[in-house]
């Protein structure tokens, strides 16, 4: 038997040691942008995703509330594959249909035309909009228009000229119909805006053109255009039945499929990932996993997984390590798959992200994890605690609670996950069916967890993810030190061991 040198360690186990921070490093200035699937060296990866969140495979997890709304925030869900081929594809095709808020004015618009062409037509007439250009010229070719029907920012009020707010795109303008030209330069100014102000004959603002960093789409960007319309999504598929699930997932619209499985360290895998490349070559993005080592790491990348998922056992639903014996510690998975992963760059020039996937309990477990090298984070009880999770919302003994239960519990029995090419069945459970306390809407709780890891990240003197990777500092606790870190040493005003009269 071959026994590893160091032990299996969680999140818990670790914590950041600030580094120097100069004043630029704030938490506005923080990009939390990362690559979604592989990419060569000097390129961009043709999927990144605006936040480093992504929502589990899971019945009680990623439906088309989920998926809608994570998108909306910059991250995405893979629709769960636990369900037949048909109904997976139904919901992502429901996704796809529904339109981001960032949508033309007019439907009849079409990509190839310009701006000019469409002041020209008088299309824009009558809208206080903002009109994205790829390359921030009134010629460039169109991105998309936001229509003040479309937007109205809620803290917008008569005497503000404009309001920024972000989207899951990028940062937008709007623009109180009739400001005048000085008000709009002086705008500019101010919002140190990269942009051009169309004014009509009586000097009044219409709307700002301005660029966008398009850069890794110069060559296709009507490509982006199918892509920045319609909410990201991806969806779960398994090593069983791919060979009818891709083709009709990919009709559907799915943007980027993942293999679902508890053990991706096999050759079911290689033989999925072949049939898919075989078939579509790079025009169809797929994750595998899950893995736990450098070899099951290299063996994905070999196999051509362009995003590799990281993980077994840790998942808070999940028994696979009382069931089974298998699995490891999250942390020291992931610290050892990133060095992998970063060797693999260094010597073929192929970037493969890596996805950590499940035993996140707590907010600042995400900042660890992103330092200790993954790319992004796959969560499922997390997720599973907001209002746009599948399940029911109950009252549990005065409280609210959400139903959140595994994959390879037997309500999920999702034996695909863990076939072995045996009989089409779960022989036996590894994950149990279970509450978790009910959160409220995605939306803010995404903001504050975001919100905790940029100020963490400034902290490292990180404003980005690739830097928060370069410069983290990670110390192992001791059992004393984790007492230290909590609330020590004082009577909480709400807890029950105040003295009593
Ligand atoms: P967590 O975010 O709830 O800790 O973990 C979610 C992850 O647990 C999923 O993404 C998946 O990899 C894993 N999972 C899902 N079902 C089971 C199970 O029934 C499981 N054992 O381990």
């Amino acid at each position: 038997a071959y026994f590893f040198d160091e032990p299996s360690r969680t999140f818990s186990e670790y914590l950041l040691v600030p580094g120097y921070s100069d004043t630029n490093c704030i938490p506005s200035n923080v990009s939390l942008r990362t690559p979604l699937v592989k990419y060569k060296k000097g390129q961009q990866p043709l999927l990144s995703l605006n936040i480093p969140l992504v929502s589990a495979i899971m019945q009680s997890v990623s439906g088309e509330q989920m998926a809608k709304a994570l998108a909306r925030e910059g991250g995405l869900s893979f629709i769960y594959s636990s369900q037949s081929i048909e109904e997976q594809s139904a919901m992502v095709a429901r996704v796809k249909a529904f339109k981001a808020g960032f949508v033309p004015s007019d439907s009849n618009l079409r990509p190839e035309q310009t701006l000019k062409d469409l002041i020209a037509l008088k299309k824009l007439k009558g809208h206080s909009t903002i009109a994205i250009t790829d390359d921030g010229s009134a010629n460039g070719i169109l991105l998309g228009v936001v229509s003040s029907r479309d937007w109205r920012p809620s803290r917008m009020s008569e005497d503000t000229p404009i309001a920024t707010f972000m989207t899951p795109f990028e940062r937008l303008v709007y623009a109180r119909e009739g400001v005048s030209l000085s008000e709009a330069n002086d705008i500019i100014w101010e919002h140190k805006l990269n942009t051009l102000p169309i004014v009509d004959a009586s000097n009044r603002l219409r709307f700002f053109v301005f660029r966008k960093d398009y850069e890794s789409h110069k060559e296709n960007p009507n490509e982006l255009l199918d892509k920045q319309k319609r909410y990201i999504v991806g969806a779960g598929i398994n090593t069983r039945d791919y060979k009818s699930r891709v083709p009709q997932l990919i009709e559907s619209g799915a943007d980027v499929l993942c293999i679902d499985s508890s053990e991706g360290f096999s050759e079911w895998q290689k033989l999925t990932l072949s049939w898919i490349k075989a078939q579509y070559g790079d025009a169809v993005k797929v994750g595998a996993g899950n893995i736990v080592d450098r070899e099951g790491f290299l063996f994905l990348a070999e196999s051509g997984a362009d995003f590799v998922k990281v993980g077994i056992g840790g998942g808070s639903i999940c028994i696979t390590r009382e069931t089974k014996g298998i699995g490891r510690g999250q942390a020291t998975a992931l610290i050892e798959v990133a060095k992998a992963r970063d060797e693999y760059f260094e010597r073929t020039g192929e970037y493969i992200p890596i996805c950590s996937d499940g035993g996140i309990v707590h907010d600042y477990h995400m900042t660890l994890a992103l330092a200790m090298g993954a790319d992004f984070l796959m969560l499922g009880r997390y997720f599973a605690r907001f209002d746009e999770s599948p399940t029911e919302k109950v009252n549990v003994k005065g409280s609210y609670m959400k139903e959140y239960w595994g994959e390879g519990s037997a309500r999920a029995r999702n034996w695909q996950r863990y076939d072995l090419g045996g009989d089409g069945k779960l022989s036996f459970v590894e994950g149990v069916d279970s509450y978790v306390p009910y959160a409220g809407p995605l939306k803010d709780n995404v903001q504050l967890s975001l919100s905790k890891i940029t100020s963490t990240m400034c902290n490292c003197g990180a404003i980005s993810l690739d830097e928060l990777q370069q410069k983290a500092k990670l110390t192992l606790v001791s059992s004393t030190s984790i007492i230290e870190g909590g609330a020590h040493d004082v009577l909480l005003k709400d807890s029950n061991d105040l003295p009593k009269k």
